[in-house]
């Protein structure tokens, strides 16, 4: 038997697209303590892109299989083949300054990659759950006050938002019209050691590692006045597995409720190591967006009131990240990490001012 056709009675099977990924990989491990039965979706690249999920192999009960979001028979045929109570959608073209660029292949995986799962759910597989990896994106520039909640006005700024907010309807569409367990997290950012190397708060770990390790002498960035609600990718897992364990489907945002600026997040990481921000940091109009989200911030009351909880705050993450990245650098995160807080991190610095657009 292989297995696709081995399992233990009563074990539950779950579909997870994007398990290369960041929450893909935090997700297959959670669940594979949960006694599931876990199958990945990877797809093809001319590079390895399995490190994250390299060490779940030996795991006799995850396996993964190659499938692309846009090749919509590649991800049915597996669906046929593994029959899985439980499909995590969380593959996705996931960079929003990148979306800009690639707006119709950001729409094919983002939108149209659920779409076709949702209609093969409808036709062949009614009883099985879906969960729709959605984004705070999706309120973009929202005349709502923040804290944003499930009831904001959403205004998405990028394609990467319009993507997510049209997955959002689609997800609701199949739910109310056909009946079927279709659920929405409005996940707002979360981070990790795992966190791609492009977005901001690994740009600024990975960054003060190289400056410590004598490998660079700047850090080039965009508008680091946005601000963001950064919370932990593995506590957002758990919140993604208890939104599909739920007896009804529904949406629910998934926050901290703790919003800070990218400035902030600067002097935290430059001051955690006893160096200025301000002598590194160079503002770089090539990482401006051409529309962006100023201000995303929160409120997860609907997600709290089922028991759900975050175990980190920006700082700890911040600091995991930080001291992930300076030992992958070959170096030991003591001999720097808990340097004396200098006064850069304690007081608001006046990095070059940038317009906001
Ligand atoms: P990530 O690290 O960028 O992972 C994205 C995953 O999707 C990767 O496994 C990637 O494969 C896969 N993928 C991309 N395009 C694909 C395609 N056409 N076909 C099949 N797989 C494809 O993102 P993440 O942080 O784990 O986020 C997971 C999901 O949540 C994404 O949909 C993201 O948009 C959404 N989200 C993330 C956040 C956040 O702050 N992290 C917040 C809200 C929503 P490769 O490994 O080959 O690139
Ligand atoms: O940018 C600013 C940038 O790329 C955060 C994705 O997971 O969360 C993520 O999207 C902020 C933005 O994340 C640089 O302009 C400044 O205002 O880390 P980011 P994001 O765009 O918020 C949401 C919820 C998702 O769903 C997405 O999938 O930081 N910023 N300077 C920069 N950003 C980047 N990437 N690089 C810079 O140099």
């Amino acid at each position: 038997m292989n297995f696709m056709e081995t399992q233990q009675p009563q074990q539950k099977r779950a579909l997870i697209t994007g398990v290369t990924g960041q929450d893909g990989s935090y997700l297959a491990e959670f669940l594979l303590e949960q006694g599931y039965k876990v199958m990945g979706i990877i797809r093809r690249a001319s590079y390895f892109n399995t490190k994250r999920i390299d060490h779940l192999y030996v795991n006799p009960d995850f396996d993964a299989v190659y499938g692309d979001m846009t090749d919509h028979t590649s991800v049915a045929n597996v669906i046929e083949k593994f029959k899985p109570d439980e499909i995590y959608n969380l593959a996705g073209m996931s960079q929003v300054g990148v979306s800009f660029e690639v707006p119709v292949y950001t729409m094919e995986t983002n939108a149209l990659g659920p779409l076709n799962i949702l209609e093969y759910i409808k036709q062949h597989a009614p009883q099985t759950k879906f969960y729709q990896a959605s984004s705070s994106e999706i309120f973009g520039a929202t005349g709502s006050q923040p804290p944003f909640n499930e009831h904001s006005e959403m205004k998405p700024q990028s394609p990467y938002g319009v993507s997510k907010l049209a997955a959002f309807h689609l997800v609701r569409n199949y739910r109310e019209g056909y009946g079927l367990f279709a659920t929405t997290g409005i996940l707002f950012n979360h981070e990790s050691p795992r966190r791609g190397e492009t977005f901001v708060t690994r740009k600024i770990t990975r960054g003060i590692a190289a400056i410590l390790r004598g490998a660079a002498t700047e850090l080039r960035l965009g508008n680091i006045e946005a601000v963001r609600d950064w919370g932990h990718s593995k506590d957002y897992v758990k919140a993604i597995h208890s939104i599909m364990q739920q007896p009804q489907a529904g949406e629910y945002v998934v926050a901290t409720g703790d919003a800070h600026s990218v400035r902030e997040a600067l002097e935290y990481c430059f001051g955690l190591v006893g160096l200025d921000c301000q002598k590194y940091v160079v503002i770089d109009k090539k990482y401006f967006r051409p529309n962006e989200v100023p201000y995303l911030e929160g409120d997860a009351s609907k997600i709290r009131a089922l028991g759900w909880r975050p175990e980190y705050d920006w700082k700890m993450t911040l600091k995991e990240m930080l001291e992930h990245d300076i030992k992958s650098g070959g170096e030991e995160p003591s001999k720097y990490i808990n340097f004396p807080v200098t006064e850069s991190a304690e007081k608001p610095t006046e990095l070059a001012s940038v317009p906001t657009q």
